[in-house]
């Protein structure tokens, strides 16, 4: 592979043509008129403007963009995240043009784009899978049947959903008839495609996915999980690896399952397999997604790999450099989405020009950004601006650096989501990684945001010694003034 069309903009852009650099291919940028001065469009090596701001327009052009590696004599496509990255479509023809889709085939983009699909070829390996149906409804009275032995409450999905689009709680057999209904009717409006069915509703889960890669020799192999339960509206927040709930045997088992769902549709490239994890730690598959992830920095962390460049040579047929057994977890590392949004406000997307934009650095601190200062934060698209990724060698230290790096980060000019993540890393069920897909909706209003610093350093520093306490034997406790004193950490100054 010599040259590589980037079908993607932003931060994702700049993150694949990185790789490629470090690999000596080529790059070619497509952007739209609002992109065009863009850093991803700076540093590729050929850009080309494909059309108007909106991304119908643009980014979503498929026919366009492989006309552009076709006039630029590339080789390859790598279509990023969102987008064509998920459009079987897309994928075939870009291969029936004689060009590479860095990804997965358009066959396996095809069954897991179906959640019915996916689940029967999981089932076939043994997957465990949330109570339900396997077949698309056909009539309330099959819904009826299912609940006698599911109960309530239930989930009614879309099978061509997926990120909660089309879901419908359920809670009480009143409710069923409209509830489908409504829900078959929301998939067929949405999706083209009014198939739904039905599952037992597990209320508080946590979300934890598991990164595969795959390459065309029948090789398959796990990078470990993501904890992803931080998130509001389907929209993930902060990102982890490794959770802090599963254990060795539970990651093992869970992993086994992700290379077994990869397996049952001749899975290739990177992926991430999506499961459901409740109180009790059993855990469930739900979908698989089949492109490179917003937050796959934290499995790169912690693994050391280069997921991009795995990508990129296993599409141009290499084999997989590594065992199962030679993989391993090295530290941890937590991931906060920078967004253009105002948490004081509903997470109300912000728009307006970086007037300030200064990047934290040091020590196991990296930013995937696409911006720089004094750019307009355009309302096409994304409101992800930057990924902000700390690594430590335990949670703790990654806790604690990503929060340094936040305080490090200024942006003015547009509301961001760095107080959110400031709060949120401070919370004792943060802390102590108790938590599940509720916690934001639980724990965090408008008003957590004006609590001064000081107020925040007071619960973190009497946290950390009731947990230090906890820890030590009681003989081994020096003695400490309980007369409200500051500890001198508290009184440290920023480093602004
Ligand atoms: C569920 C569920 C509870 N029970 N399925 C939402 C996104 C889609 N991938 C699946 N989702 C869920 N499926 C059953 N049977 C709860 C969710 C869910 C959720 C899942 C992961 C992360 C955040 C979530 C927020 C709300 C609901």
């Amino acid at each position: 592979m010599k040259k590589i069309v980037v079908a993607n903009r932003g931060e994702i852009a700049l993150r694949v043509m990185r790789s490629a650099r470090e690999m000596g291919i080529a790059t070619v940028a497509v952007f739209s008129e609002a992109d065009r001065a863009m850093p991803f469009v700076q540093y590729a090596d050929e850009a080309v403007c494909i059309g108007p701001a909106p991304s119908s327009q643009s980014y979503l052009l498929g026919d366009k963009i492989i006309a552009v590696a076709q006039q630029t004599g590339a080789d390859a496509i790598h279509p990023g995240y969102g987008f064509l990255s998920e459009n079987a479509k897309f994928a075939q023809k870009v291969t029936d043009a004689g060009l590479i889709f860095i990804g997965p085939s358009a066959a396996s983009i095809e069954v897991m784009g179906s959640k019915l699909a996916a689940k029967q070829a999981a089932q076939s390996f043994g997957v465990p899978m949330v109570p339900g149906t396997e077949t698309p409804l056909r009539s309330v009275e099959e819904a009826k049947e299912v609940v006698k032995k599911t109960g309530f409450p239930i989930l009614i999905k879309a099978s061509a959903g997926g990120g909660g689009k089309g879901m419908r709680v359920v809670q009480q057999e009143s409710e069923l008839e409209e509830q489908i209904r409504m829900a078959k009717s929301e998939a067929l409006n949405a999706f083209g495609d009014d198939a739904v069915f039905i599952e037992k509703y597990v209320g508080a889960p946590r979300h934890i996915e598991i990164q595969v890669l795959g390459d065309q020799h029948g090789n398959c192999i796990y990078l470990f999980e993501r904890e992803c339960s931080i998130q509001r509206r389907h929209q993930k927040l902060i990102e982890e690896a490794p959770s802090s709930c599963l254990t060795p045997a539970i990651r093992a088992a869970m992993g086994k399952c992700a290379v077994d769902v990869a397996r049952a549709c001749n899975y290739y490239g990177a992926g991430t397999v999506e499961f459901l994890v409740d109180e009790q730690l059993n855990f469930y598959f739900l979908e698989m997604n089949t492109r490179l992830q917003v937050e796959h920095p934290v499995t790169e962390m912690i693994t050391g790999l280069d997921l991009v460049k795995e990508q990129i040579r296993i599409a141009d047929g290499g084999k997989l450099p590594f065992t199962q057994e030679e993989l391993q977890i090295n530290g941890h590392a937590i991931e906060l989405r920078i967004c253009a949004e105002d948490p004081a406000n509903n997470f109300l997307p912000d728009t307006g020009k970086l007037e300030t934009y200064i990047r934290p650095q040091g020590y196991g601190v990296r930013v995937d950004d696409g911006y720089e200062q004094g750019m307009d934060i355009p309302i096409y698209y994304d409101p992800m601006i930057a990924k902000l990724i700390a690594w430590g060698a335990n949670r703790e230290e990654a806790r604690e650096r990503l929060l340094r790096a936040i305080d490090e980060y200024q942006v003015t000019g547009i509301k961001t989501t760095l107080p959110f993540g400031k709060w949120a890393l401070q919370q004792k069920p943060f802390i102590e990684g108790n938590f599940d897909t509720n916690f934001i909706g639980k724990y965090f209003t408008a008003a957590a945001l004006d609590i001064k610093d000081e107020d925040a350093a007071k619960a973190a520093a009497i946290l950390a010694e009731q947990l230090w306490r906890s820890a030590v034997k009681p003989s081994q406790v020096a003695p400490v003034s309980t007369n409200g004193e500051a500890s001198q950490w508290k009184q440290r100054k920023t480093w602004r």
